[in-house]
């Protein structure tokens, strides 16, 4: 299961990263997840799917999740933002969610329906938009990285490029 868009460097082997999104609308921020994990060399599928406009399928993919051989799950939505708890409901692995900046209320509305989870079924919820989807993957990457060495050495040398891009910036 897992119907993957169009191939990268996360689609060529086992996935072991699922990124999910309430709507193809997500995509715009989510793709900086993708695009981090690309950059990290961490394989990952990646899908559309709805806690409220796919019930069913939000089942069936969380309850397959960690036999499919996934470790962690992103999950990025928007408004009544309830993706990340859902799937948190159905998978034992560890849900990390983003909140997606709404056009309405500016993504506080993302973020208090995903962070405000009751107690005993936690997602780690992080900023609204493309600060909030780069962090989630760069967390997963370094929960990876503790038994992954080609991971840690990615996120080391990700990190070290960082700080030379930061320290190397000429104002005007
Ligand atoms: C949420 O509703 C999605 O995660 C998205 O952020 C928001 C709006 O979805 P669309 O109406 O653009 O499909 O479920």
């Amino acid at each position: 299961m897992g119907q993957k868009s169009s191939p990268g460097a996360g689609d060529s082997v086992q996935p072991v990263v699922g990124i999910i999104m309430g709507s193809a609308s997500d995509w715009d921020t989510m793709r900086h997840t993708a695009e981090t994990l690309d950059a990290l060399g961490v394989p990952y599928e990646k899908r559309v799917i709805s806690a409220h406009r796919t019930p069913h399928l939000m089942y069936e993919w969380g309850t397959s999740a960690a036999k499919r051989g996934l470790k962690i799950v992103i999950a990025g939505a928007g408004g009544a933002a309830h993706l990340a708890g859902v799937a948190a409901a159905l998978t034992p692995l560890p849900v990390l969610g983003v909140p997606m900046e709404s056009a309405s209320l500016k993504g506080l509305d993302s973020l208090l329906s995903m962070v405000q989870m009751p107690g005993g079924v936690p997602v780690a919820t992080f900023a609204i938009g493309k600060p909030g989807a780069v962090n989630a993957a760069l967390f997963a990457a370094a929960v990876l990285a503790l038994e992954n060495a080609s991971v840690r050495k990615a996120l080391d040398g990700y990190r070290a490029a960082q700080e030379k891009k930061v320290a190397d910036t000429k104002l005007p």
